[in-house]
C-alpha cells in the first residue's frame, strides 16, 4: 500500500517533472543567471582586451560558470570570484558589476584598468577581496568607501589615486589588509582609521600624505605590518602599541618624522624659539647695554620672536615639491564651480570654496584666462607663493595648470577678509583686534621685504587682500601682480596698475616700485582700519583724501576721524583709546608721504606698531 503510494507520487513527481518542472526550475535559475550575465555583458562590453581572449571566450552559447576568469558558487551557479588578473586588458569597470550578489573576489591586478572603483560594488555583501593594484585608476577614492562593509582585504597599490583618504574608512571594520601606496593621495592620515580594529596590514608608502601620524592608531592591536615611508609626515611617530615594533623601514623618507631612537628627537618651536632667546640675551650681555635697556629689548624681541618663529622653520620650498591637483577634482569639489561655492571675484578671475572628501576646505582661485594679463599672473604668483612661507602670508596648497585652465588652490580662511569686517559685517572688530590684525600684516610685509634673498614688494595691499583665519590672525594674499626686486635693485618701473586710492603716487603716476609702495598702502589700509572710511569713500575729493583728512584732524580734532564703533564713553577708556588710536593714525601719516625716500620701512613700522599695542595693554589695565 505504502509502497504503491510512493511509487504513484515517484510516477507524478518525474512526470511533472518532465513536462514542466524542469522549465520552471531551470527558468528560476536563469533569472538570477541573467542578472549575472547582464553584469558580466557590461564588463566584457567596457573591457579593451587586445589579446580577444574575452571577446571570443565569454560567448553567451555556454554559462557564464564556463567563462575563463569566472568561478560560480557551486551551490547556487552564481558568480563568485571574477579573476582577470595578469590579462593585459583595458578598459572601465562598469556600475553593472554591483549586481553580482553572489561575488566574493574581485581581482583584475596588473592590467590597464582607468576610471574608477564604482560605488556601486559596495552593495556586494558577500564581497570580501578586492584586488585593483597595477591599473591606472585615478580620481578620489569613492566618499563612501565606507560602505564596502564586508572588505577583509582591498588593495589599489599601483594607481593614480589622487585626493585625500576619506574619512568614512573607518567603517571598514573587518578590512585585515589595505594597500593604498604608490599612489598620489593627500592630505591626512584619517584619524577614523583607529576604529578599524582587524586591520593587519597598512600600507600607505609613495604617496603625498601630509600632517602627523595620528596618535590614536596606536590602539590597532592586530597591527603588524605598517609602512607611510615616502610620504610628506611630519611631527612625532606614535610609540605605543604595535608600534613599539615597527623599524625604521616603516617611515623613511618623509618631511619631519621625529621621536624615535633612529631619527632625531623631536626639537619643539618652543625649544628652538629659547635657544634663540638664549642667543639673543647672550649677544645683548655681551655689548653691555644697561640693564634696563637689556629687560625692554628682550621683551621686545620676545614679542617679535613669537609671531616669527611660528612660521615653519624652512622658509624656502621649491616650486616643484607641490601636487598639482586635476582640473577633475577641481570641479568635482567645487560642484562645478557653482554659484553656491563662489567666494567672491577679483581682477585675475573668481574664487570657490571647494571641501575635499576628507573634509578639508580649500580656497581655489580660478584665473579668468580671457582677461589680459591672467597667465602672467598665474605665473607670478606661483612662482612667488611657492617659494615663500610665512604665518602671515597665504600659503598655496597646490595648483592646477592645463593650458587652458588655471587655478591656485590656497588655504582656505573663514573669516573672509579684513574689507569685509570693516564695510560689511555687522560685528565690530575691538581696538585689540585691529591692532594684532595690522600688526600681522606689517609681520607679512616686513618678511616679503627683509625675510628673503631678493625684496618682494606685494604691490596691491589693501583690507581685501587680507584674509583671516579662524583665530582671525591676518594674512595677506593675492601676490598676482608682486614683484621680485633683481640683484640690489631697490626700485623697478613697471606698467601693471594696482588699485586706486591705496597705490602710492611714485608707483601711480611714474610705475616706480619699491618696497615704500606697500609701506604706503599699508599707510592707507592702517588709516582705513581705524576710521572705517575708504579711500573711495565719496566724501574724499580731488582736494581732501583720505590721508589729508585724517592729517587735518589730529592731534586735537581726531575724535572726527575714529571709527565710532571703537569709542563708547560707557567703558571709561575713551581717552585711553584716542591715545592708541592717535599714534596708530600718526604712524599711517608717516608711510603716507609724498616722498617714497621720506617713508619709514616696515622694520620701523613694525616696531612702532608693537610699542603702541603695548602702550595700549598697559593703559587699559588697571
Ligand atoms: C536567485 O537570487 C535571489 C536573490 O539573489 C535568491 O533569493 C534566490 O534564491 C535565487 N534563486 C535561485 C534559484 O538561485
Ligand atoms: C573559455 O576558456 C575556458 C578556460 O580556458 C575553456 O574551458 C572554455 O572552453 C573556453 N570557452 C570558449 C567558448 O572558448
Ligand atoms: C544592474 O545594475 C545597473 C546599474 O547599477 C542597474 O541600472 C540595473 O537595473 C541592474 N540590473 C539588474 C537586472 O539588476
Ligand atoms: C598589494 O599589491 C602590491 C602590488 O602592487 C603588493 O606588493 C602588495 O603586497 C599587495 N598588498 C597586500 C596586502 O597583499
Ligand atoms: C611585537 O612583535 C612580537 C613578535 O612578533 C609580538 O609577540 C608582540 O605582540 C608585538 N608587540 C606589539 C605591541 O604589537
Ligand atoms: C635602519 O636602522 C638600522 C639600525 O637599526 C640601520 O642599520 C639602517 O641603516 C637604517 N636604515 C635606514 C634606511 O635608515
Ligand atoms: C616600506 O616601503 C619601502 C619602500 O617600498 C621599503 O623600502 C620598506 O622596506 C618598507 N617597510 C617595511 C617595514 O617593509
Ligand atoms: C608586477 C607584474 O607582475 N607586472 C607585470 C604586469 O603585466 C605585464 C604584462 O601585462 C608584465 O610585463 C609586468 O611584468
Amino acid at each position: 500500500m505504502q509502497t504503491t503510494y510512493f511509487l504513484f507520487v515517484g510516477a507524478l513527481v518525474l512526470l511533472h517533472f518532465i513536462v514542466t518542472g524542469s522549465a520552471t526550475i531551470i527558468v528560476a535559475n536563469n533569472q538570477n543567471n541573467t542578472v549575472d550575465l547582464n553584469a558580466l555583458l557590461a564588463f566584457k562590453a567596457a573591457i579593451f582586451d587586445p589579446q580577444r581572449i574575452i571577446p571570443t571566450n565569454w560567448s553567451t552559447s555556454t554559462s557564464v560558470c564556463n567563462w575563463i576568469g569566472i568561478t560560480c558558487n557551486a551551490r547556487h551557479h552564481r558568480v563568485a570570484a571574477i579573476d582577470l588578473s595578469y590579462m593585459g586588458n583595458a578598459g572601465t569597470i562598469p556600475p553593472q558589476l554591483g549586481n553580482l550578489s553572489f561575488l566574493v573576489r574581485f581581482n583584475v591586478m596588473n592590467n590597464s584598468f582607468h576610471g574608477h572603483l564604482p560605488t556601486e560594488l559596495s552593495r556586494l555583501r558577500r564581497l570580501k577581496y578586492i584586488s585593483l593594484e597595477g591599473n591606472y585608476l585615478t580620481g578620489s577614492l569613492p566618499a563612501d568607501i565606507g560602505y564596502f562593509k564586508a572588505l577583509v582585504y582591498l588593495n589599489l597599490s599601483n594607481n593614480q589615486y589622487l585626493g585625500g583618504i576619506p574619512s568614512t574608512i573607518g567603517a571598514l571594520q573587518d578590512l585585515q589588509e589595505l594597500s593604498f601606496e604608490r599612489n598620489k593621495l593627500q592630505g591626512l592620515i584619517p584619524d577614523s582609521m583607529k576604529n578599524m580594529l582587524q586591520l593587519r596590514h597598512l600600507d600607505l608608502s609613495f604617496n603625498h600624505l601630509e600632517g602627523e601620524i595620528p596618535n590614536s592608531l596606536q590602539v590597532l592591536s592586530n597591527l603588524q605590518y605598517f609602512n607611510v615611508s615616502y610620504n610628506r609626515l611630519r611631527g612625532p611617530i606614535p610609540h605605543g602599541g604595535p608600534f613599539a615594533n615597527f623599524t625604521n623601514l616603516s617611515f623613511l623618507s618623509n618631511e619631519a618624522l621625529c621621536g624615535t631612537p633612529w631619527l632625531q628627537p623631536c626639537t619643539s618651536t618652543f625649544e628652538h624659539e629659547s635657544r634663540k632667546k638664549r642667543i639673543v640675551m647672550i649677544v645683548l650681555l655681551a655689548s653691555g647695554s644697561i640693564i634696563l635697556a637689556l629687560v625692554i629689548s628682550i621683551f621686545l624681541m620676545r614679542l617679535k620672536l613669537r609671531k616669527k618663529i611660528l612660521a615653519p622653520t624652512q622658509n624656502l620650498r621649491p616650486m616643484a615639491t607641490f601636487e598639482r591637483a586635476s582640473f577633475h577634482e577641481l570641479r568635482q569639489i567645487t560642484n562645478g564651480f557653482s554659484e553656491s561655492n563662489l567666494l567672491g571675484s577679483g581682477s585675475f578671475g573668481s574664487v570657490y570654496k571647494g571641501i575635499r572628501e576628507n573634509g578639508m576646505v580649500w580656497a581655489i582661485k580660478v584665473f579668468d584666462l580671457q582677461l589680459e594679463g591672467a597667465f602672467k599672473s598665474f605665473d607670478r604668483e606661483c612662482e612667488i607663493l611657492s617659494c615663500l612661507r610665512h604665518r602671515n602670508l597665504t600659503r598655496v596648497i597646490t595648483a592646477c595648470s592645463n593650458l587652458d585652465f588655471k587655478a591656485l588652490v590656497l588655504e582656505y580662511m573663514p573669516n573672509g577678509s579684513l574689507e569685509k569686517w570693516l564695510h560689511v559685517n555687522h560685528h565690530v572688530l575691538s581696538i585689540m583686534q585691529r591692532l594684532d590684525i595690522t600688526i600681522d600684516v606689517a609681520c607679512g610685509l616686513e618678511y616679503l621685504h627683509y625675510g628673503y634673498s631678493t625684496p618682494i614688494v606685494h604691490c596691491d595691499l589693501k583690507p581685501s587682500n587680507i584674509l583671516l583665519d579662524q583665530d582671525m590672525v591676518g594674512h595677506v594674499c593675492d601676490f598676482g601682480i608682486a614683484k621680485l626686486l633683481g640683484d640690489g635693485e631697490s626700485v623697478v618701473q613697471t606698467k601693471t596698475l594696482a588699485t586706486f586710492g591705496y597705490i602710492a603716487p611714485e608707483y601711480g603716476l611714474e610705475g616706480l616700485v619699491s618696497t615704500s609702495c606697500d609701506v604706503y598702502s599699508f599707510g592707507i589700509t592702517l588709516m582705513e582700519t581705524f576710521t572705517k572710511r575708504k579711500p573711495k569713500d565719496e566724501m574724499f575729493t580731488e582736494e581732501l583724501s583720505l590721508r589729508r583728512w585724517v592729517q587735518d584732524c589730529l592731534p586735537d580734532s581726531v575724535i572726527q576721524v575714529i571709527d565710532v564703533d571703537l569709542l563708547h564713553p560707557e567703558d571709561g577708556l575713551v581717552q585711553k583709546k584716542i591715545n592708541c588710536i592717535s599714534s596708530v593714525l600718526q604712524l599711517g601719516l608717516s608711510c603716507t608721504t609724498d616722498a617714497p625716500e621720506e617713508r619709514i620701512n616696515m622694520k620701523e613700522v613694525l616696531r612702532a606698531l608693537q610699542k603702541i599695542k603695548l602702550q595700549f595693554i598697559k593703559d587699559i589695565t588697571p
